[in-house]
């Protein structure tokens, strides 16, 4: 009797291309500067301690911005997929919107932090947050200290890498959708994931830096190439 072969478990990493076509603007193209600023020297310890104004009227600012949008077709074939895949499914977003959950996406996890959500800089507790932190008061949890973005600031660790360690380890498929991969730990998880012996694809707008690790890389907006990857 010929043995069953086991489902396949497939990880999906997002970037900042899946959100573009719903309005939310990437890191490192033509738009990715903010007031005159990169990413890389307002997401930081330092600048929070430095101006901390400037920091949170930033991710205030974004937070808002939430409200003005929707997911799109990719997030959308991409909660499709999870509903239907036979085996492990875990999809890791670099994104700080909350799209993917919108769409219906469960399996998630949000590797860099959350718009959503703040982080207690005393007690570390996190809750749910939609208004703007400019303004907000102390902890309510400890009452104590100052909330600031539930975000993974450069420097700081990244949330759930055992999670997603040890399914990158397990993956028969990876599958990496608009991200440059500029930024570790997540830029290396292709080649985590080849080393296990996982297939490996690309789909982005334009050749990343990460490209060359790729089997396969198919280029083109992510509102046509994840639908039609995964129907
Ligand atoms: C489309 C599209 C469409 C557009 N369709 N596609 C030197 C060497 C190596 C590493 C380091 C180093 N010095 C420091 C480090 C570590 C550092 C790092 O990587 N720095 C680099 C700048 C070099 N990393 C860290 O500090 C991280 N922590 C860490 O490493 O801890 C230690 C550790 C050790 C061991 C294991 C684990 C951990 C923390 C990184 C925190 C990143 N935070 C940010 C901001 C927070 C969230 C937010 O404000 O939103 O996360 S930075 C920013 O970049 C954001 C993103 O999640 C992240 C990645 O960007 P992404 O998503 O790739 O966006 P873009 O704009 O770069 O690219 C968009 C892509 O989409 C492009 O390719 C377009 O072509 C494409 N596209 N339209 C399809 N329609």
């Amino acid at each position: 009797m010929a043995a069953e072969t086991p489902p396949q478990s497939l990880v999906v990493l997002t970037g900042a291309g899946i959100s573009a076509e719903s309005g939310l603007a990437t890191f490192r193209g033509p738009d990715g500067l903010w007031e005159g600023h990169r990413i890389e020297t307002i997401c930081t310890p330092e600048a929070l301690a430095a101006d901390r104004a400037l920091v949170l009227d930033f991710y205030d600012q974004r937070r808002r911005a939430l409200a003005t949008v929707a997911p799109n077709a990719a997030h959308a074939a991409l909660a499709r997929l999870e509903a239907c895949w036979p085996g492990p499914f875990l999809l890791v977003t670099q994104n700080v919107d909350d799209l993917h959950a919108r769409a219906g996406s469960r399996q998630l996890i949000h590797m860099h932090g959350a718009l959503r959500s703040a982080l207690c800089e005393g007690c570390e507790t996190r809750q749910p947050w939609t208004g703007d932190l400019a303004d907000a008061p102390a902890c309510p949890a400890c009452g104590a200290a100052r909330l600031r973005p539930d975000i993974v600031f450069f420097g700081e660790m990244p949330y759930h890498m055992a999670e997603i360690e040890a399914a990158l380890e397990g993956a028969d498929l990876f599958v990496s959708i608009g991200t440059s991969g500029a930024v570790y730990p997540a830029a290396g998880f292709v080649r985590l994931a080849a080393a296990a012996g996982a297939a490996t694809l690309e789909l982005n707008l334009e050749a990343s830096a990460g490209s060359a690790w790729f089997e396969e890389t198919r280029l083109g907006p992510a509102t046509q190439l994840v639908p039609a990857w995964v129907e």
